[in-house]
C-alpha cells in the first residue's frame, strides 16, 4: 500500500513538472510568433486580407475599406463567371482567384470595377474600395 501512495504521488509530480514544461514551450513560442509578426509588419508586407467575392454580376460588398498607407492583401473569388477587379486611379488590378498587396496611402474613395467583359450585366458591376 506505501508503495503504490508513493508511485502515485511520484507520478503527480511528473505530471506536474510535465505541464510546467509545456507552459514554457509555448510561451516561448508565442513570443517568436510576436517577433516575427513584428518583423513582418516593419517590412511593409500585408498583414490583413480582404477577400472579394464576385458573381454575374456583382461584387459581395458595396463598399470595401482599407487604411491608408497599410498594406492590404485583396484576393477575389469569383463564384459565377470570370471577373476582375480593377481598383480605378491607382494601377491595381485582381484577376480571379488571384491576390495583390495593396497599398494607397490616399485616403478617400475609389471606384472597383471589373476590367473582363463578362456579359450584360458587366458594366454596372461596381463597389466601392474607402481608404481611410
Ligand atoms: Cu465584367
Amino acid at each position: 500500500m506505501k508503495k503504490w501512495l508513493l508511485f502515485a504521488g511520484a507520478m503527480c509530480l511528473v505530471v506536474v513538472l510535465a505541464a510546467c514544461g509545456a507552459n514554457n514551450a509555448s510561451n516561448a513560442n508565442t513570443g517568436a510568433n510576436q517577433e516575427a509578426e513584428n518583423a513582418i509588419a516593419d517590412s511593409g508586407a500585408a498583414s490583413s486580407e480582404i477577400v472579394i467575392t464576385a458573381s454575374n454580376w456583382e461584387f459581395d460588398q458595396k463598399e470595401y475599406k482599407i487604411k491608408a498607407g497599410e498594406t492590404v492583401n485583396l484576393k477575389l473569388d469569383s463564384i459565377e463567371g470570370m471577373h476582375s477587379a480593377k481598383i480605378q486611379k491607382t494601377d491595381y488590378e485582381v484577376n480571379n482567384g488571384k491576390t495583390v498587396a495593396v497599398n494607397i496611402s490616399e485616403p478617400g474613395s475609389y471606384e472597383i470595377i471589373c476590367n473582363v467583359p463578362c456579359g450584360q450585366g458587366h458594366r454596372t458591376m461596381k463597389s466601392t474600395l474607402v481608404v481611410e
